[in-house]
């Protein structure tokens, strides 16, 4: 068995006048829970650090820029390096959404994975899909969702990669297979069986290719922070609904692990996010799932080795996948 403790940190409501020293304390809670539960990799939502801003049309530049993270200072900023700094402590692995400001001055919504043990991101990834408009709409009561005006769409792709200590050398196997899956293929090229993760950001969930990419770089786990916005109580079901049909899916047809964390409640009194946090298996089954609208850990304990069984049999994709077929999905 190759056993890993994970958690989703769901995040509740961060108001627009919050005070970012006081929310980075309440993510620092959440670690300080999953350290004294042993887990070993804690996944943070989309835009983690701030409320959910992409809601808001800001005419002030600098108003906006204080809702991003500059030129890759996220190890050295007040607001942000004490997260780093616990995790580094606890030897807690983690993975963390924010909105990224390059030195060129574009805007990405980011994600980045921490090592604990190499002391340092490994990993970055850009959301590619972006949902929303670029102008605001005109019925000043409606939720805007401005991730086109703020962002541009992330150029990074979907690399998996492989996260070294995080399980102990001794449940690391070298088992070799018989099938044709990414994932063993790619243990075998690297000689070594450290977990192979991959990143993604809310909207992305929505859409097989990218964990299809993700699946056939033999990725095990994929990590997902969110943001869903919904305005009533059928909004609320639905979206929740159909952010676990895409989860649960999708982890069984690429036979992976997947987590999603929640930025979710009521932010400012009035715009709701919804929750649902959860941890599923390669089966779709859902492991833990997050049960209040407020900061949760949702901790789960995971085999790698049960992807095993899909990669090996239904999804060996070397074996069965019809590439020749499949034209269409990216010539279109
Ligand atoms: N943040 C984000 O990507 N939200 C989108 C909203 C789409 S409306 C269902 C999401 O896919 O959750």
């Amino acid at each position: 068995p190759r056993i890993l403790k994970v958690a989703a940190a769901q995040v509740g409501a961060v108001h627009r006048d919050a005070d970012r020293q006081e929310t980075l304390f309440r993510l620092i809670s959440l670690l300080d829970q999953a350290a004294s539960q042993k887990v070993q990799l804690v996944l943070y939502p989309e835009c983690t650090f701030t409320t959910f801003f992409p809601r808001h049309l800001f005419t002030s530049q600098s108003e906006l820029d204080t809702y991003f993270e500059h030129n890759d200072d996220l190890l050295s900023s007040p607001s942000t390096a004490p997260l780093f700094q616990k995790a580094a402590e606890y030897g807690i692995d983690i993975s963390v959404g924010f909105a990224e400001r390059t030195e060129d001055g574009t805007g990405y919504n980011t994600c980045i994975y921490f090592s604990a043990s190499q002391g340092k991101i490994i990993n970055k990834y850009r959301k590619v899909h972006l949902p929303g408009t670029v102008e605001p709409f005109s019925d000043p009561e409606a939720v805007n969702q401005l991730e086109k005006r703020y962002f541009t769409p992330g150029n990074l792709g979907f690399p998996a990669f492989r996260a070294p200590n995080l399980l102990p050398s001794s449940s690391i196997t070298t088992k070799q297979s018989s099938g044709t899956t990414g994932l063993v293929e790619r243990k075998e090229e690297q000689g070594k069986g450290d977990p192979v993760l991959g990143m993604m950001i809310c909207n992305d969930r929505r859409w097989p290719e990218v964990w299809r990419s993700y699946a056939l770089q033999g990725a095990e786990l994929l990590l997902l922070g969110y943001n869903t916005v919904a305005h009533n109580e059928q909004l609320i079901r639905r979206n929740q609904q159909t952010g676990k049909l895409v989860q649960q899916s999708n982890s069984y047809m690429n036979s992976l692990f997947s987590i999603s964390a929640a930025r979710c409640g009521l932010d400012d009194n009035h715009y709701n996010l919804i929750s649902g946090s959860a941890i599923i298996n390669p089966e779709g089954h859902v492991l833990a799932e997050s049960t209040t609208k407020d900061d949760e850990l949702v901790v789960a304990e995971i085999d790698l080795e049960e992807c095993r069984q899909g990669r090996e049999k239904t999804f060996d994709f070397g074996r069965h996948r019809r590439t020749e077929a499949y034209a269409r999905i990216v010539d279109q």
